[in-house]
């Protein structure tokens, strides 16, 4: 992650590149020129110019949308277009988002602002932005239909609230959602507090993302909108592993991480090393008796959870979804599980008709990171990401949490991998072994049935060879 460097190329293509063909000359001299992101990378904390201070957050791969302050008025402008997301390095899906990317560019405010949006529609179809979690007046909710006609192509709406409530919020579309969600568009606000709030902690770190999922077929572009469940990417920002930043932050920093779920399934979201505490939802932060220290906190769909912890430990920590099929990449569910089934022979034969079909799975399938199989183009391999030992064999929801002692106040650049103290990495043992203790005995049952116990069988499992000659 590259951080000051990029935000000043942001910096300098801040205004400009949007077309002013769906908006007259006239309404364009009163909008505040569209701010346009292309690059995935993770920008620096958009450090406010205007208004009252704060600590402002860090989006992961992604960034903070800049406003113009107009008679005390934050004003932002959202563009809804088609975007090119890399969702990881050599893998592009064509999506739809807000201003150049997908998920649209955080919003930042403060408690009390007055807040005027302008919404460009550049999509080809209708559409709305709902403020999920506001209190605002009910014709600025954006349920089209409900709240306010849908934004028709080429126009351009306005809405303007207060933001009267500090905490953790996202926007998305309410206009034909299914769609326009399966395909990206969605964003975060974050409303920081207007004066101390005892329930609000000071941190030195604050980052945000929302979790998101795909369905693109190995070798095309675009997400299969009708899929309900089913998903074969699973993000975060529009990105997976390893193409997701990881968290850089100061030994002994306050951390507060803010997540959302708009994906069909709800998310484990769990951190290594270290307890945090779920301090807000979207329905604000948490009384300060219903706390407790947890590692994992599963965020269901529609939830935004803030965590906070104490970065104290340092090193290279896992920061991932805990269900498994959802720190993998472009899965083909179909496949059986092959673990202990010898093909010997059948792959023999195969291999008569088919000189390279190669047998999967039948150790496990760690293979799959290391075996380069040739896939389509642009297509995210299933499971990568080398870490300094090897591949970690994972993909999808998973990032790292680095936590440096000379990492810098206000640094979020990447410190590279952990360097390990002597004698502090598990390794391989040589030296004479105990034979380990195993459970013998056969199993009873809690309810013994009045008749007679079945005939005892045994499944034969067939110990891996350690090598493929045998094949
Ligand atoms: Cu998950």
């Amino acid at each position: 992650m590259t951080s000051r460097r990029d935000f000043f190329k942001y910096a300098g293509i801040a205004g400009g590149a949007v077309a002013a063909s769906a908006v007259s000359r006239v309404a364009m001299a009163a909008l505040p020129e569209p701010v346009i992101q292309t690059s995935p990378n993770t920008m620096a904390p958009l450090v406010p110019n205007s208004g009252r201070a704060y600590n402002p957050v860090v989006t992961l791969n992604g960034w903070t949308l800049p406003w113009r302050m107009n008679q005390g008025v934050k004003e932002f402008h959202l563009v809804s277009e088609p975007v090119v997301r890399e969702m990881a390095p050599g893998f592009k899906a064509h999506l739809w988002g807000y201003n150049g990317q997908s998920p649209g560019p955080t919003i930042e405010v403060v408690e009390g602002d007055r807040v005027r949006i302008f919404v460009t529609n550049k999509l080809p179809e209708h559409t709305s932005i709902h403020w999920h979690g506001q209190r605002l007046p009910n014709g600025m909710d954006g349920v089209a239909g409900l709240n306010q006609p849908a934004i028709p192509t080429g126009k351009t709406f306005v809405y303007e609230f207060v933001a009267r409530r500090p905490g953790t919020f996202m926007y998305h579309p309410h206009a034909d959602e299914m769609t326009q969600m399966a395909m990206g568009m969605m964003g975060f606000w974050v409303t920081h507090p207007k004066v101390k709030n005892p329930l609000i902690d000071e941190v030195q770190r604050d980052f945000c993302f929302l979790l998101n999922a795909y369905d693109i077929d190995p070798g095309s572009y675009t997400p299969k909108i009708m899929t309900m469940l089913d998903f074969n990417l699973w993000s975060w920002n529009s990105r997976i592993f390893p193409g997701i930043d990881s968290l850089n932050v100061r030994l002994n920093d306050k951390v507060r991480i803010r997540v959302g779920n708009l994906t069909m399934t709800n998310h484990p979201i769990h951190l290594h090393g270290h307890e945090f505490l779920v301090t807000g939802t979207d329905g604000g932060p948490t009384p300060k008796s219903t706390r407790w220290y947890e590692v994992t906190t599963d965020v269901a769909v529609g939830q935004m959870r803030q965590i906070e912890f104490l970065a104290d430990e340092e090193g290279d920590w896992a920061f991932h979804c805990h269900k498994s099929h959802h720190t993998m990449n472009a899965m083909g569910h179909n496949v059986p599980t092959l673990i202990g089934v010898d093909h010997r022979g059948v792959a023999k034969k195969i291999n008569n008709l088919i000189p390279d079909y190669m047998v999967m799975g039948e150790r496990g399938m760690a293979d799959m990171a290391e075996m380069e199989m040739p896939i389509p183009d642009n297509t995210a391999p299933m499971m990568t990401g080398e870490g300094p030992f090897g591949s970690v064999e994972m993909g999808g929801m998973f990032s790292v949490l680095k936590v440096r002692r000379d990492q810098k106040p206000g640094d979020y650049s990447n410190p590279g991998w952990f360097k390990h103290p002597k004698g502090t990495v598990a390794h391989e043992y040589t030296g004479p072994l105990a034979e380990p203790a195993r459970f013998k005995s056969e199993g009873g049952q809690s309810m013994p049935r009045s008749q007679k116990p079945a005939i005892p069988t045994e499944v034969k499992v067939r110990k891996p060879s350690s090598s493929h000659d045998n094949h």
